[in-house]
């Protein structure tokens, strides 16, 4: 039986490589020149697109491609992917949930207290020779017994709640409604409101239209000059610009974030600031998961093009 052909918006870790090259034909969209010639030569043969979570697939590919029947995308989330024209041309849409979770959950709780301790900067401190030529590093700001937001108590927000608990932190969330797990902690249900109560707010929700830049102005203010953003979401959750005036001019405390508009290329105003942590988006960063997440695109493609259920799929 001759492989199915399918278009590979980005690239994967060398393992994935092998075992995709092995199973399908893969044309590799991020090598070619010319990417609409390169679409247009091979439309009519791919039948499946696999992609990232920060690629996604959107209107324009899906039209491009007649016989596409399914989209597997390599990470959580799948708001890059155009799910109303993939539903329009009937096709299957998978996501990777689940096995990132935990690593995502690390990497958030591990950037609030880098920033909150300064550990970057007393690192530099040491390595500058400044410990033994001025002394102690300047003192900062505990985490323990303080009030912490988490915006979206989905499976990433619970993680981070679960950690927090355990650095005896007040939890306070907003989700839809209050969920039945979380009775230990306090639901608010205004984004705003929960920006007021916390100094710390975690955001965790999956991005989609109605979420964008539910962390704007007025909820970076809530939270205030001593308070902190921790973003390993998506960036369109906040207004970055709103975040970087309010960063510069002292209005919020600080941010440490994963994620941001036009990623790689970042906005170069966050590069002069101090009181920002970045990071290459890449929460779900370790081989173990990268791993999960890799082996889950591949089943996904295998139990569609075999005629299985697929094993996470989103439409
Ligand atoms: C990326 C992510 O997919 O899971 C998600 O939604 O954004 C990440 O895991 C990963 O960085 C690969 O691009």
């Amino acid at each position: 039986m001759s492989k199915a052909e399918i278009l590979q918006v980005g690239p994967y870790p060398e393992w994935d490589e092998v075992v995709l090259n092995k199973a399908f034909t893969m044309h590799r969209l991020f090598e070619a020149d010319d990417r609409d010639a390169f679409v247009k030569a091979r439309a009519d043969g791919i039948r499946g697109i696999a992609t990232r979570g920060d690629l996604g697939a959107g209107r324009d590919l899906i039209e491009a491609l007649p016989n596409l029947e399914i989209i597997s995308v390599y990470g959580v989330g799948f708001d890059a992917v155009d799910l109303d024209a993939a539903k329009k041309q009937n096709v299957r849409v998978t996501n990777t949930p689940d096995v990132l979770t935990k690593d995502v959950a690390d990497l958030g709780v591990a950037m609030m207290l880098t920033q909150a301790r300064g550990i970057i900067g007393a690192q530099n401190w040491v390595k500058d020779g400044h410990w033994a030529s001025k002394g102690g590093y300047p003192l900062r700001t505990r985490v323990h017994g303080k009030p912490v937001g988490i915006l979206g108590m989905g499976r990433i927000g619970f993680e981070v709640a679960r950690r927090l608990a355990a650095f005896d932190m007040d939890i306070h969330y907003t989700d839809l409604g209050p969920r039945d797990f979380a009775e230990d902690w306090t639901f608010v249900a205004d984004p705003v409101e929960l920006a007021s109560r916390v100094d710390y707010l975690f955001v965790t929700l999956a991005a989609s239209a109605a979420t964008r830049h539910i962390v704007g102005k007025d909820v970076i203010e809530a939270l205030g000059p001593e308070g902190m953003v921790i973003n390993i979401s998506r960036a369109a959750n906040v207004d970055e610009a709103a975040l970087l005036d309010a960063l510069d001019s002292g209005k919020l405390g600080s941010a440490a974030l994963d994620v941001f508009d036009g990623e790689p290329a970042i906005d170069p105003r966050f590069l002069k600031l101090k009181n920002v942590l970045l990071q290459p988006h890449h929460a779900s960063g370790t081989v173990e998961t990268r791993k999960a997440m890799g082996k889950l695109v591949h089943d996904n493609l295998i139990a569609h093009f075999e005629g299985r259920d697929l094993l996470t799929p989103v439409l």
